[in-house]
């Protein structure tokens, strides 16, 4: 390793992996590809592409670099002013409670730490939220119903160790691609190992599936209620463990019994065969080395919370819990959603694991903050957070890394909302939102590889997130900001922090405090940390306390819990159906979730034209049989409708999801396209104990939209009101590129009042090309200017399987046209040019067309793939794909 290059972690997803950071050789120069980290034991050196791709990422022309206030570029100290002369305004007029915060798994624990210190602590309202309701909160009330406290119990290698790994509502081969691929090569070295995913869509997980239980939404307590009941049957208890470290098994037991008298009956409620229940129930009682993984198909539920207690109910019924390979694993998506519930960052959290309802916790809290107005009780959960800021009782929030109105159900509600709010402040490394287009205050935030400080994974781990470049412009990190308000309003030494190392270690000493193992989240090793050996800090899993400075692998090992008599806790459990079911007026039901190659809003994935080569636009998966039904063809365009609101989205004709069941991705907004928000159709419904939505599933009705024209434009000058039906913003190296589709009547005065307001090239200069066809309504045309190819638009009747690569790559290059490429212009390829289709391996831009042809001469695995096209042989996140190109296997989707 050089020395400019240091270890820091990746800021996508919860596996939290190591990674190397080489900084540019010149100040301001492009920084080189990023590499995984060989020692740091989350990857042992992988990477997946959104990870490996990181060095791209950084570099956004859209960064935001000053705080603006009204619109208006303002010093920091005017907007710092701005925020704390309205909070203190606010809170004297309408008391604390009408201030919150709202924050982000994306953030680091210094920075929710002392949000949290100054809210709970300092303005005295519990209103301090996250994006992790919307996340993992059901998985936490899980925990902490069932252990007393909110422990993950297992690690990483009990994936690798486990004999039957089930997944439940998790797509972690898109979704946590090097768990995914940890897993894979563990079941490749053991082929005995048996993995099974529930999740109602075929996914490509799936790949590594020995069993695929495709069940009806939402119905996923009843398969484990079923389990726990058979588990007696098959005489797999632990009646040890059950007497001497449980409460409550009878009444769990009799609910069990009682909801899935019967195995067809819980095959009929999950609408999956009797057979399929039986084979996991039989691999279930031959297997104690048995791991459940679950993740958002469990907590984005308006029954999260009894879906995660019923899995937690089959481990402890059969002891399969702190032991090797065995237990209830909920996995977090973000980079340090676990942080934020360590530093008590969620509305019915105190502080280090300690709930206001803890017999003692808000004396102890106030005595170690010295806090002059603490927080008495639970404040509002995000969905609650934002209907009281509509009815005007929460008056300024500072939203802080997250992007709300994409990401919380019924958007309109949060747009009412943010228009009554009286100060909407919102920090953002991005000037261009959806949400910083709602702001009142906006400040400039460091992002990745600029900002410092910690994180932990979904096992436990504490890493260093390493600031390595300087802050762009004005930007500031989150902490500083938050300690800058909190001196103005008057806390000048409780927020007197200099460094992320000053936070980490009144974080870790309060967690410490007066603890004496009676509470699982210690880390008081750390208590006196210096700035060397914060710099220094190797990842370690906490409980850390004093003398365990190498950290917890495994939690409960003692079988040992943190309720009040040290006995874990069965909870009684009856499955239920989401809340909305499908009627004759709205009558398929919608599931969301996540594509390969984009993170969330997209704002730092969204620009990166290798990410987008996956999946290029929003996309609704709908079954063969539904489509063929509604008249709704391959890639056209679609009206989703709820009582909610409204989404057009493209057609992906496809058997990976049910009859009356579809699927669309959750990443776009209105930034990328002006009609493809998709938590417009997703009511406000909530668990009743989590308040975390139910944001995979909503009613909705679709219909084909009809009488238009598709096509794109492609231009290396910015397209500005682009007035059309569809539009979605493609990101390209150079130019902007559009798909767009208009009103056939529209179309064509569209498009010259287009051409003649030269939005697509300098009007009156150079010439257009020009092919039209009327009979099939097509009409190409491309602007060259100084022989070079300036805009290229397409329209058509409808989708035309045409590769856009050579004509973006004429764009960009900038080289002249020939009087041969003249006509290829209008065709859209020249002679000579393969067209690779549509791009599979990210990494080495390798498309469906030329592995087609692959297999066709004779490849008959992946690796023989790899060797002739290199696809799959970078980061390895398409290998599930690559897969089903190959002759032996069916088709994922027809
Ligand atoms: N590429 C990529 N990776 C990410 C992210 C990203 O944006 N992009 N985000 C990260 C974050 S924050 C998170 S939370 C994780 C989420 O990770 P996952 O939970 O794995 O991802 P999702 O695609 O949201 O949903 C998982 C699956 O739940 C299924 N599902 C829907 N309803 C049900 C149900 O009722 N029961 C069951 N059993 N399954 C159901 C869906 O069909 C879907 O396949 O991903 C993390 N990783
Ligand atoms: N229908 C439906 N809705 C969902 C989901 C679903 O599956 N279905 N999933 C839910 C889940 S699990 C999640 S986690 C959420 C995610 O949803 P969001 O949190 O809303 O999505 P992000 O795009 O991650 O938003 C992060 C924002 O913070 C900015 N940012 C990045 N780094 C920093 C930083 O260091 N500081 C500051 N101040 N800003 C920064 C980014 O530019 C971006 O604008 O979506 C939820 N919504
Ligand atoms: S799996 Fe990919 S996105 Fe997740 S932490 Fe690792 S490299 Fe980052
Ligand atoms: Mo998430």
């Amino acid at each position: 390793m050089t020395a400019t290059t240091s270890k820091t972690t990746c800021p996508y997803c919860g596996v939290g992996c190591g990674v190397n950071f080489t900084l540019p050789s010149q100040v301001g120069g492009a920084v080189p590809p990023v590499s995984g980290d060989n020692s740091h034991p989350a990857n042992f050196g992988r990477l997946c592409v959104k990870g490996s791709s990181l060095a791209q990422t950084i570099q956004s022309n859209d960064r935001l670099l000053s705080p603006m206030v009204e619109g208006h570029a303002v010093s920091w100290s005017e907007a710092i002013d701005t925020i704390s002369s309205k909070i203190a305004d606010v809170v004297k007029t309408h008391g604390p409670d009408a201030f919150a915060f709202y924050l982000s798994g994306q953030i680091l624990t210094e920075d929710y730490y002392v949000a949290n210190k100054l809210a709970k602590g300092f303005i005295g309202t519990a209103n301090v939220d996250t994006n992790s309701r919307l996340c993992m909160a059901s998985a936490v009330v899980g925990y902490k119903r069932a252990f007393g406290s909110d422990t993950v119990p297992c690690n990483y290698e009990d994936l690798e160790l486990c004999d039957l790994l089930i997944m439940v509502g998790s797509n972690a081969a898109w979704t946590h691609p090097v768990l995914y691929q940890r897993i894979a090569a563990a079941k490749q070295r053991r082929p005995n190992m048996k993995v099974v995913v529930v999740d109602p869509r075929k996914t490509a997980t799936c790949d590594i599936a020995d069993l695929h239980l495709a069940i009806n939404p939402g119905t996923d307590a009843a398969i484990f209620s079923f389990l726990l009941q058979h588990s007696v049957q098959a005489g797999i208890l632990d009646s040890d463990f059950i007497a001497d470290h449980t409460n409550g098994f009878k009444e769990a037991l009799n609910q069990a019994n009682e909801s899935t008298p019967n195995l067809i009956s819980t095959a009929d409620f999950c609408g999956v065969s009797e057979q399929e229940v039986m084979i996991l129930a039989n691999w279930w009682s031959d297997t104690a080395k048995t791991v459940t993984f679950y993740s958002q198909g469990v907590n984005q539920s308006s029954s999260g919370v009894d879906k995660c207690n019923a899995i937690i109910n089959c481990h402890l019924a059969t002891g399969r819990i702190g032991k090797e390979g065995a237990g209830p694993f909920s996995i977090t998506g973000q980079p340090n959603a676990m942080g934020g519930r360590e530093v008590g960052g969620l509305a019915n959290q105190l502080a280090a694991h300690m709930d206001f309802a803890t017999p003692g916790a808000q004396d102890l809290v106030q005595r170690f903050w010295q806090a002059p107005n603490m927080a008495t009780e639970n404040g509002l959960k995000a969905v609650d957070l934002f209907q009281a800021i509509e009815e005007g009782k929460v008056k300024v929030v500072w939203i802080m890394s997250t992007n709300p109105m994409v990401s919380l159900p019924d958007t309109a509600q949060v747009r009412r909302a943010l228009e009554k709010c009286e100060l909407v402040i919102v920090s953002d490394c991005k000037a261009h939102t959806d949400t910083t287009a709602m702001a009142d205050v906006l400040l400039p935030a460091t992002g990745w590889s600029e900002k410092d400080g910690t994180v932990t994974n979904s096992e436990r781990r504490i890493s260093r997130q390493r600031g390595l470049l300087p802050a762009p412009g004005e930007a500031k990190h989150d902490w500083w900001a938050i300690c800058e308000v909190a001196k103005t309003l008057g806390f000048r030494d409780a927020f007197a922090f200099r460094t992320p190392c000053e936070i980490f270690a009144e974080h870790a000493a309060l967690s410490a405090f007066e603890n004496n193992g009676k509470r699982d989240f210690d880390i008081g090793h750390f208590s006196s940390i210096n700035k060397d050996e914060y710099e220094n800090l190797v990842p370690v899993q906490w409980p850390v306390p004093k003398g365990r400075p190498e950290g917890t692998k495994r939690m409960f090992e003692d079988g040992r819990f943190f309720t009040p008599d040290s006995r874990a806790r069965f909870i009684p459990v009856t499955p239920k159906k989401p809340v909305n079911a499908p009627t004759s007026e709205w009558p398929f039901v919608l599931n969301t979730g996540r594509v390969r190659d984009q993170w969330h809003t997209m704002t730092r994935t969204g620009d990166a034209a290798l990410l987008t080569k996956h999946t290029d636009q929003p996309y609704v998966e709908i079954h063969p049989k539904d489509a063929n039904q509604l008249g709704i063809e391959d890639k056209t365009l679609v009206r989703l409708t709820s009582p909610q609101g409204e989404a057009l989205l493209k057609a992906k004709v496809s058997r990976a999801v049910s009859p009356g069941n579809v699927f669309t991705p959750i990443h776009w907004t209105q930034q990328f396209a002006n009609a493809s928000v998709v938590s417009n159709l997703i009511p406000s419904l909530v668990d009743p104990l989590s308040g975390q939505p139910e944001s995979k599933h909503a009613r909705i009705k679709l219909e084909a939209v009809t009488n238009i024209s598709y096509g794109f434009i492609m231009s290396i000058n910015p397209i500005m009101d682009l007035d059309c039906i569809y539009w979605c913003r493609i990101p390209s190296d150079i130019g902007y590129y559009y798909e767009v589709a208009w009103s056939k009547g529209e179309s064509m005065s569209s498009l010259q009042s287009l051409l003649e307001k030269g939005k697509v090239s300098q009007e009156g200069a150079g010439e257009w090309l020009e092919y039209s066809h009327l009979k099939t309504q097509q009409i190409r045309l491309a602007h060259i200017e100084g022989k070079k190819l300036t805009s290229v638009v397409y329209l058509h009747n409808k989708p035309e399987p045409i590769s856009t690569d050579w004509l973006l790559s004429k764009l960009i290059d900038r080289s002249l046209v020939s009087e041969q490429e003249r006509m290829a212009l209008l065709v859209g390829l020249p002679a000579n040019i393969e067209d690779k289709g549509d791009i599979v391996c990210s990494c080495y831009q390798v498309g469906s067309k030329q592995i087609n042809k692959a297999v066709a001469a004779g490849a008959t695995s992946v690796e023989e793939l790899g060797m002739q096209l290199k696809c799959g042989t970078n980061c390895g996140s398409c290998l599930p794909e690559l897969k089903y190109f190959l002759p032996a296997i069916t088709e994922l989707s027809a």
